[in-house]
């Protein structure tokens, strides 16, 4: 299962993407789902940090006040809220576990059932056989998209937040955690679109500048009749080449549509671009990426 055969090779190199279904088992899910429960019941986050997630570049550079919270998860646990949960004092409006967009950006690196399931035997199958010579784990995160208010995830390509010279170095592995469908916010890819390069970049603001981000270039405006949508089942896991375009519409649905997602770097021969977000863990990162990525797991451990 873990190792693909030659045509799902020669599909997710034509368009970008694959699916994958039945990769985990339903009791696989159930444990990542119990975990993240126990998580979500321990959550303390001051109001002053009550962050709300937009893939929005207006909003994003609107909530300055809680950047930082957001450019140092990249080694963290941390949470994320909805638009439109808090109230002017950032009081939960709806109840709290209702209220959270993702968790971010390191489950992999401190809970022990997510290290399990990223470092999994069958994980590392799937790396090597894509061909990756040492695959280390640059973020991961666990995507809630709740019901009726779970927000959009507009158009993207990951490189353009996890940038890497040579591009086509990075690689998401999206695990449906429940069915996701075209009611409650499954995935939709331009298939193809991964071999144009990046069309923006998100980069931080040089050291000793008032933290922020800013974007190079702009995500052009796609035609929405090249997107194709790509409902799974529950126990599937997408592959997401860093750099095909993909989105997610907003969920107005009952149900809501949990992941775990993290996204792998070829570190062979990769420069991890330092003016990245996500800082991350481990000593025996490769040399070139050690300064950039101080703490990048390696996924083969
Ligand atoms: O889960 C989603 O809705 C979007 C996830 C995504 O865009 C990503 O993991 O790159």
């Amino acid at each position: 299962m873990a190792c693909l055969s030659h045509l799902q090779l020669q599909k997710f190199q034509e368009d970008g993407f694959l699916v994958l279904e039945g990769f985990f088992s339903a009791d696989e899910c159930t444990a990542m789902q119990q975990r993240i429960g126990e998580i979500v019941a321990g959550m303390d986050v001051p109001p002053h940090l009550r962050t709300e997630f937009s893939t929005q570049e207006e909003e994003q550079l609107r909530a300055q006040g809680s950047t930082d919270y957001f450019l140092s998860s990249g080694d963290k646990v941390r949470f994320f809220f909805e638009k439109g949960v808090f109230d002017e004092r950032g009081n939960f409006l709806v109840p709290p576990e209702k209220s959270i967009n993702k968790i971010g950006h390191a489950l992999h690196a401190h809970d022990a059932v997510f290290r399990r399931v990223t470092h999994s035997p069958k994980v590392q199958a799937l790396a090597r056989s894509l061909g990756l010579q040492r695959p280390v784990v640059v973020q991961s995160m666990y995507i809630f998209k709740q019901p009726h208010i779970g927000g959009e995830v507009s158009p993207h390509q990951d490189a353009s937040f996890l940038y890497t010279e040579p591009l086509g170095r990075v690689l998401g592995m999206w695990i449906a955690l429940e069915d996701a469908t075209l009611e409650n916010g499954c995935l939709w890819f331009i298939p193809g679109s991964h071999t144009s390069g990046v069309s923006r970049r998100m980069v931080r603001a040089p050291a000793g500048s008032v933290p922020g981000t800013s974007f190079l270039g702009s995500e052009p405006v796609r035609d929405n009749s090249l997107f194709v949508p790509t409902p799974v089942q529950r126990g599937a896991l997408v592959l997401i080449h860093g750099e095909v375009v993909h989105k997610s519409e907003c969920n107005l649905s009952d149900c809501s549509r949990h992941v775990y997602t993290f996204h792998l770097m070829e570190a062979s021969g990769t420069i991890w671009s330092p003016e990245n977000c996500g800082p991350l863990p481990l000593p025996q990162a490769p040399a070139n990426t050690r300064a950039a990525l101080p703490r990048a797991v390696h996924l083969e451990v």
